[in-house]
């Protein structure tokens, strides 16, 4: 039987419990500490497993005691930045809740794998596994997945195309620096350099770093949860099922790509014991320039957390 805990039953959290509940991946537990609030969705989401002909179970709870003995653990648990609240502010405080869920989980799950999604994305993972003193090939972050399905959508709508055939890798830190690789993006084998002219690929490249903003934009409060959900819920199926699939994941990079002790959005093999290998690509000069900028952003941030944490 396998279990997948999800600390934080907001928006993305719930979405989770949803896809990975439907999927027929796994029973799910969902955590948060808002009274009934876990309870009364995990009940909805139960109650529809009746309608859609699945089995799988879903638990809510405010108590990290029900989670024991999960095979993934997923922390989505986190505030969101508010008006007036600065970047540091909301590291230190999204830090803070970061660590208490990772350590109360860890004791519950010691031989789970983790699956990070609060952000700052690549500097909560670096905190869990930091916390969780877990083997870093058990303790990832996901973005890059995400990241990849909003170029994969872009590219289907510019072509006219099913997204279907469309593969499409998204590097880097899951923030304004991230690397979107046209040259590893294809259309069923195609490359999309052999699709389109360079300024429109540009254009989608540009469209997918703020992909994440242009959805907050829309929604006017709140951010994304459907395509979140669903990259979370693939990554565990992956793990799962021992499937091995190559997704682009937020991993300890120890020396690959000339990255050295952070975590950064990179191709990874995922199976059941986690990241099995990180896949290292040939990049020419200005992909490997724009990886380089991007992890030196994270390393900057994952400093600062650090003194903010000793601060506390
Ligand atoms: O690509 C990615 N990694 C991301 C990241 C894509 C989408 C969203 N991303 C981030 O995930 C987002 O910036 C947030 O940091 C998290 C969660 O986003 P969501 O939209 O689900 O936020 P909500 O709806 O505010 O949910 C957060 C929940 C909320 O119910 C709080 O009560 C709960 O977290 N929370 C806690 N649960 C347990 N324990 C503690 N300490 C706690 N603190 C808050």
């Amino acid at each position: 039987m396998s279990k997948v805990t999800v600390v934080g039953a907001g928006f993305v959290g719930a979405t989770v419990a949803q896809y990975v509940a439907e999927h027929d991946l796994a029973d799910v537990v969902l955590v948060d500490v808002i009274e009934g609030m876990p309870q009364g969705k995990a009940l909805d989401l139960w109650q529809a497993a009746s309608v859609l002909g699945h089995g799988r179970k879903v638990f809510g709870s405010n108590s990290y005691t029900d989670t024991k003995e999960s095979n993934i653990v997923v922390i989505t648990a986190g505030v969101a930045r508010k008006p007036g609240m600065s970047r540091d502010d909301l590291l230190k405080i999204n830090a803070k809740i970061v660590q208490e869920v990772a350590k109360e989980t860890v004791k519950q799950s010691p031989e789970g794998i983790f699956i990070v999604v609060t952000n700052p994305l690549d500097v909560m993972t670096y905190l869990t596994w930091q916390t969780t003193k877990l083997p870093q090939h058990k303790v990832i972050g996901m973005a890059g997945v995400l990241d990849s399905a909003r170029f994969q959508t872009f590219i289907a709508m510019e072509l006219n195309i099913s997204v279907e055939d469309v593969r499409a890798m998204v590097l880097g830190g899951h923030g304004d620096l991230m690397v979107p690789l046209p040259r590893f993006s294809t259309v069923n084998g195609i490359p999309i350099t052999e699709l389109m002219p360079p300024d429109r690929i540009q254009s989608l490249c540009e469209r997918t770093r703020n992909g994440g903003a242009e959805i907050v934009s829309l929604l006017k409060s709140g951010s994304a949860y459907y395509a979140p959900g669903a990259s979370v819920a693939h990554m565990a199926g992956s793990i799962l099922k021992d499937k091995n699939r190559l997704l682009p994941c937020a991993v300890y990079a120890s020396g690959q790509y000339g990255i050295k002790d952070i975590y950064v959005g990179l191709p990874a093999i995922l199976g059941r014991e986690g990241i099995k290998k990180i896949v290292e690509l040939k990049l020419s000069p200005d992909e490997a320039s724009a990886l380089k900028k991007s992890a030196e952003s994270i390393r900057e941030n994952i400093n600062v957390m650090n003194q903010l944490l000793v601060a506390v």
